[in-house]
C-alpha cells in the first residue's frame, strides 16, 4: 500500500466517528484532505446530515467549500464536537509535532476547542521523541523575526538546536494564513520535558505559537501495512 493509501485508510476510519449534527474541526494537510473528501461524500450520499465544518486553514476552507460542506468558525461555534487532523510526528505519549504545512496556529486553536481530537497518520509518523524526524515549527511575528529565531536557538542549545526562518523558493519569508513568519527548530537530541520547553518558547514576546501539541490528542489512528490501529490516550 502506498503512503497516500495508508493516509486515506486512517482518514476514513476517523470519519466513522463523525455523527450527524456535529460541529467538526477540519484539519490541514494531505491526510486530513482525505477526511474532508470523505465527509463531503457522506453528506452528498445523505449518510451524514447537519454537519458544520470549522476549517483549520484557508486551504482547507477552499477544499471544503468547493465540496459543499457548510462552514463556520470558532466565533460562531466556540465548542467543536470532534476535530480530525494529521500530524508530522507522534511520540510514545501521543504528543504531536504539527505545523510543517504552516497551519499550526489555527489548528491548535480549533483542536484545543474540541471535545475530541482524533489524529490520523500513516505509520511513518511515529517518532521516539519530538523533533526526531525534522522541523518543529514556531509561528512568530514578522517584526525582528531573526532576533526571535536567535533567541529560540539559544534556548535549545542543549539539544543541539539549529533555528531557521522558513522561506519561499525566492528567498522571501513564508507567510502563514495569519501573515506571520515560521521559524523551524531542528533538534539533534531530545529536548526532554515538553511542557518546560513549551513554557520557555512562550516566554519570548515575539512568539505566537509552536507546533508541539502536548497531551491534546484524544486518539491517534495509525494506518500501517499490518492494518489500522486506534491508540487512545
Ligand atoms: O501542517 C500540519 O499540521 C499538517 O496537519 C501536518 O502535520 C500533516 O500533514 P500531512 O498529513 O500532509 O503529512
Amino acid at each position: 500500500l502506498s503512503q497516500d493509501e495508508l493516509k486515506k485508510i486512517a482518514a476514513y476510519k476517523a470519519v466513522e466517528f463523525v455523527q450527524s449534527g456535529m460541529v467538526v474541526g477540519l484539519g490541514t494537510g494531505s491526510t486530513a484532505k482525505h477526511a474532508v473528501d470523505r465527509i463531503a461524500d457522506l453528506l452528498n450520499q445523505g449518510k451524514l446530515k447537519d454537519i458544520v465544518g470549522i476549517p483549520t486553514s484557508k486551504q482547507t476552507h477552499q477544499q471544503a467549500s468547493s465540496l459543499g460542506i457548510p462552514l463556520s468558525d470558532l466565533d460562531t461555534h466556540p465548542t467543536v464536537d470532534l476535530a480530525i487532523d494529521g500530524a508530522d510526528e507522534v511520540d510514545p505519549d501521543l504528543n504531536l509535532v504539527k505545523g510543517r504545512g504552516g497551519s499550526l496556529l489555527r489548528e491548535k486553536m480549533i483542536e484545543g476547542a474540541a471535545r475530541k481530537f482524533v489524529v490520523i497518520v500513516d505509520e511513518s509518523k511515529w517518532v521516539p521523541y519530538v523533533g526526531a524526524s525534522g522541523a518543529m515549527p514556531v509561528e512568530v511575528v514578522p517584526f525582528c523575526s531573526k532576533y526571535t529565531q536567535d533567541c529560540l536557538q539559544k534556548i535549545f542549545e542543549y539539544a543541539g538546536c539549529v533555528a531557521e526562518l522558513r522561506t519561499l523558493s525566492g528567498g522571501q519569508p513564508f507567510l502563514t494564513d495569519n501573515g506571520n513568519h515560521i521559524v523551524n527548530l531542528f533538534f539533534k537530541s531530545d529536548v526532554g520535558d515538553l511542557r518546560a520547553a513549551s513554557d520557555a518558547i512562550h516566554r519570548l514576546p515575539g512568539v505566537i505559537e509552536h507546533g508541539m501539541f502536548i497531551g491534546m490528542a484524544t486518539a491517534v489512528i495509525v494506518a500501517g501495512e499490518s492494518g489500522v490501529t486506534v491508540k487512545n490516550k
